[in-house]
């Protein structure tokens, strides 16, 4: 749906100012949206699925591991896959006030892709590199949001995401080495004509949703403070949305409509996108180990 007409649809959630935002700056954060009961719920499921990675040695289809990680202290990178890990997140994800921030953003007829819940652990000096999400997994358009929940309060220290405003108006870029390997990050070369200084750091207390749009160039920074940052992170897309090559990340939900009906007719966006590598032969883990190899 073309950004005009979702504007001019009545707003559930979303501030209209918000709206506005995201589609000027290609992202908006939304302080404090999540009702706390659902906070409380999503957080217990977290540390129970982290707990029960205590007796795995080995990263597998559920968890992303760090290299630190032992059965005294997990080091969960990712959950993988979230809404196939506890039918609670896909209750979240269908059914909470998400589905309707998500109409506010692509439209009353909504897809959903897929989630994750990605960890940063204070120490581990992990970073997420500047990357634009869409290259990873294309669509005939570029409705794909990624909304953002911190489970716990980020502030600067915890390694917040940041973004660069109005890159979603911009190109997309590759997101491969010299030889054409994938590294699931945006080239040095590349970067030196953004403006970095102009990217904004998106911080806000437990229940905040940070909404970013596919196209959208962001990173984010190591987490300096002395607590995990945990924040859920879940795809939603315009029903006339379609994925042209395998999916990295499939979830057992990943194409169902949760808001209004299914597309009949596609939205074709002329904007070229690159190709990915075809995630069917190559596999895929985390954007944590594809950037850890660049
Ligand atoms: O967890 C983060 O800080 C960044 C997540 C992200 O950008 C991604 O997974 O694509």
């Amino acid at each position: 749906m073309e950004t005009g007409k979702i504007l001019q649809a009545t707003p559930r959630i979303v501030d209209q100012n918000k709206r506005e935002e995201y589609f000027q700056k290609g992202f908006v954060t939304l302080e404090n949206i999540i009702p706390m009961d659902w906070l409380a719920r999503l957080s217990d499921c977290s540390e129970s699925l982290l707990n029960d990675s205590r007796v795995i040695q080995e990263p597998n289809d559920a968890y992303d591991l760090g290299p630190n990680h032992s059965s005294e202290q997990p080091h969960v990178r990712r959950l993988k896959a979230l809404v196939d890990r506890d039918p609670l997140f896909w209750e979240f994800a269908s059914e909470s006030i998400m589905g309707d921030i998500a109409a506010d953003l692509v439209g009353a007829d909504v897809k959903f892709h897929s989630s994750k819940l990605n960890y940063k652990w204070p120490g581990s000096g992990e970073i997420v590199k500047w990357h634009q999400d869409i290259p990873a997994w294309p669509h005939t358009n570029y409705s794909p949001v990624t909304l953002g929940v911190y489970l716990e309060d980020v502030t600067a220290l915890e390694g917040p995401l940041l973004c660069i405003p109005k890159s979603h108006d911009g190109p997309l870029y590759f997101h491969t080495d010299l030889n054409g390997q994938w590294t699931g990050s945006i080239s040095k070369k590349d970067m030196d004509s953004i403006d970095l200084n102009s990217a904004e750091e998106l911080i806000g207390v437990s229940g905040t949703v940070v909404a970013i749009n596919c196209r959208t160039i962001h990173s984010s920074a190591e987490n300096f403070s002395k607590k995990v940052r945990p924040v859920a992170l879940f795809v939603y897309s315009s029903a006339d949305a379609f994925a042209w090559m395998p999916q990295p990340t499939p979830t057992c939900k990943t194409g169902e409509i949760i808001r209004g009906s299914p597309a009949r007719i596609a939205h074709l966006d002329s904007r070229p996108c690159p190709v990915p590598p075809d995630w069917k032969i190559q596999g895929y883990n985390s954007i944590f180990s594809a950037q850890k190899a660049d």
